[in-house]
């Protein structure tokens, strides 16, 4: 999808037409006072405080109206200039503007308005020449909005819209949102039944249902089965900890705002966790280890809660209780590119399974310049930095360097993806850290006989489960593959009186290996294959009397409308094939 603020023209195109907004909005308000109306990725909102007035569905098309004929009417748009004293002069009684003018600079900022007709705004512009050029707009949703995005503060009215040249362009974008709302994991995830959310339970908290569960297991198999047969020794640590276990590891001084509070037990302070960093260090500390023993690999399927803003919780795509595929890699220094080398061909491996192919690799590196920011010692982050990038090229991976975006205990990779809805997310992740093993006196014992200290490697293949299945959900628009989904196989009999023995008797052959339902609802076979596909199940397996007679299985695939009829063995011999090949 077109990323409007980032075309210029599109971009100038669209801050006018949040004025023409903002103007029809005034004319129908009088007494509406506007804050900020910026550009976004999506097109355009604008800020509004109508005092007790909360817009409705009924209002939309009104204003859309009025926008419309102040546009036929063709003002020209009009830039001047002024300053600070004559700025705060001009908006005297706007405590919205006058907000915004004591925070400009006197000295370095010309501060503009534009005027349209009996309308002015605040604006640094640019503008395009005449409201006759905002011909094919269209406003697109609204909801409350806290002023300066603080709960303390009165909540606004915020109106998104966007604007294009032609109709035709137009008409395209909204096709594309329609098309990503259908692909959105949230909606895909309601049809399908694979998670809730409840008010009871909490905001960020949703609930897996048994179809979503039967997806995380297998993934929750899939994955341990990898990382078993490459050297991962699995764990289960508690999802709590207590405030001095994050006090030794940093993460209270420095992640605290992404925490939940903690909470008081006899003489114990506990939090629920963040990250399963410590523990896992505890585990590695837990035993005496010789440089020969490295790297140990110690993974967790790790319940952690974060503290993510209210506005920012989105389904399974950022929670506040979620689940990490997490593993804390101890590697000495001299195996770091040979350790962060497998982590890479084991996200290659793994994307590779999935068919997942939009993704970005970012390698975010420290800013030389910034001494604070960054662990101090220079030796270490170059040789490190050097080695990753090396990994990278020498497996042929495009990636992009991000300076500065470092941690500050070390180097990392993120993959990047976009979802349907909403900004670009990080699904899997490979940090380096050389101070958490310091923080927790971590060493092994070197060739020498000298105590040495271990580098970490940080990494979660799918990021988290949540993460994952949400952006699993939209890659695939819900068509999950063979192996994935919640009822792989659904037979269907012609007439329940004549054929639903053989349908069962064939739901007993394969439910041993497969996930498989019986329709035997008094429905239309048209409706129940319908059903099947609404359900998004692979394989619909239809049998009527030919089938009985000659002991064949005829069956469809989902998206398909050819039926394949086979002898049960290769029936199964197929199901198997696809299972193998994750198709
Ligand atoms: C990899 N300590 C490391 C770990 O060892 C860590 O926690 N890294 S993280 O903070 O980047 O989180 C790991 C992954 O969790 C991220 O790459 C992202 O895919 C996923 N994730 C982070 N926050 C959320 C969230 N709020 N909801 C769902 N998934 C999340
Ligand atoms: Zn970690």
């Amino acid at each position: 999808m077109i990323n409007i603020k980032e075309d210029e023209h599109l971009s100038k195109l669209n801050h006018s037409c949040a004025h023409l907004l903002a103007q029809a909005v005034k004319h129908l308000y009088p007494e509406a006072k506007f804050w900020v109306g910026p550009v976004i990725e999506e097109g355009f909102y604008y800020d509004i405080d109508l005092g007790d007035k909360v817009i409705t569905e009924e209002d939309i098309p009104l204003i859309e109206k009025e926008m419309k004929k102040i546009a036929k009417d063709g003002k020209r748009i009009i830039r001047r200039e002024l300053s600070k004293s004559e700025a705060l002069e001009m908006f005297k009684d706007d405590p919205y503007k006058l907000d915004l003018i004591e925070r400009m600079d006197e000295k370095e900022t010309v501060i503009s308005y534009y005027t349209q007709g009996d309308f002015t705004d605040l604006c640094r512009g640019p503008h395009v020449e005449s409201v006759k050029e905002l011909k094919h707009f269209k406003l697109l949703k609204f909801s409350g909005a806290y002023w300066k995005g603080d709960a303390k503060n009165k909540m606004l009215q915020r109106i998104y819209g966007v604007c294009f040249d032609t109709e035709e362009a137009l008409n395209n974008y909204l096709q594309e949102i329609e098309d990503a709302k259908a692909r959105d994991h949230r909606k895909i995830g309601k049809d399908l039944d694979i998670f809730m959310a409840h008010d009871l339970v909490g905001k960020g908290m949703p609930l897996w249902l048994p179809n979503g569960a039967i997806v995380r297991k297998e993934l929750e198999n899939y994955i341990y089965k990898k990382e078993q047969a490459l050297g991962y020794q699995h764990v289960y640590t508690p999802c709590v900890g207590t405030v001095d276990l994050y006090k030794t590891s940093g993460h209270w001084d420095h992640y605290k705002e992404n925490m939940f509070p903690s909470m008081k037990v006899d003489e114990e302070e506990f939090v629920l966790r963040p990250m399963n960093c410590p523990h896992h260090m505890l585990v590695y500390g837990n035993d005496i280890h010789s440089y020969r023993d490295l790297p140990i690999r110690i993974g967790e399927f790790a319940t952690d809660f974060r503290y993510e803003a209210s506005g920012a919780v989105k389904g399974l795509e950022r929670v506040r209780c979620m689940c990490q595929n997490d593993a804390h890699l101890f590697v000495r220094p001299d195996q770091i590119g040979e350790e962060f080398q497998k982590v890479v061909e084991l996200i290659l491996d793994v994307y590779h399974d999935f068919g997942i192919k939009n993704y970005k690799f970012r390698l975010s590196l420290r800013d030389k310049e910034d001494k604070e920011k960054y662990f101090d010692d220079d030796k270490m982050w170059d040789e490190a930095e050097s080695k990753l990038r090396q990994v990278l090229n020498d497996l042929g991976i495009d990636y992009y360097e991000a300076i500065g975006e470092a941690a500050f205990y070390g180097p990392k990779l993120d993959v990047e993806v976009k979802p349907a809805v909403g900004p670009e997310v990080t699904l899997s992740t490979c940090q380096l850290d050389f101070l958490l093993p310091r923080r927790f006196d971590l060493s092994y014992i070197d060739k020498d006989g000298s105590k040495q200290i271990p580098v970490v490697l940080h990494r979660a293949i799918f990021g988290t489960f949540d993460r994952f299945t949400a952006f699993l959900l939209e890659e695939t628009k819900g068509n999950l593959p063979l192996w994935l989904a919640p009822t792989q196989i659904n037979i269907i009999p012609v007439n329940n009186e004549y054929h639903l023995d053989y349908c069962n008797s064939l739901k007993h052959l394969l439910e041993a290996h497969y996930r498989v339902t019986v329709d035997a609802r008094e429905e239309k076979l048209s409706y129940k294959m319908r059903e099947s596909s609404v359900r998004k199940i692979p394989v619909t397996v239809i049998i009527g009397q030919k089938e009985v007679d000659e002991n064949t299985v005829s069956y469809r695939l989902l998206g398909s409308n050819e039926t394949t009829t086979v002898s049960k063995e290769e029936f199964f011999q197929y199901l198997e094939d696809r299972i193998q090949s994750k198709n």
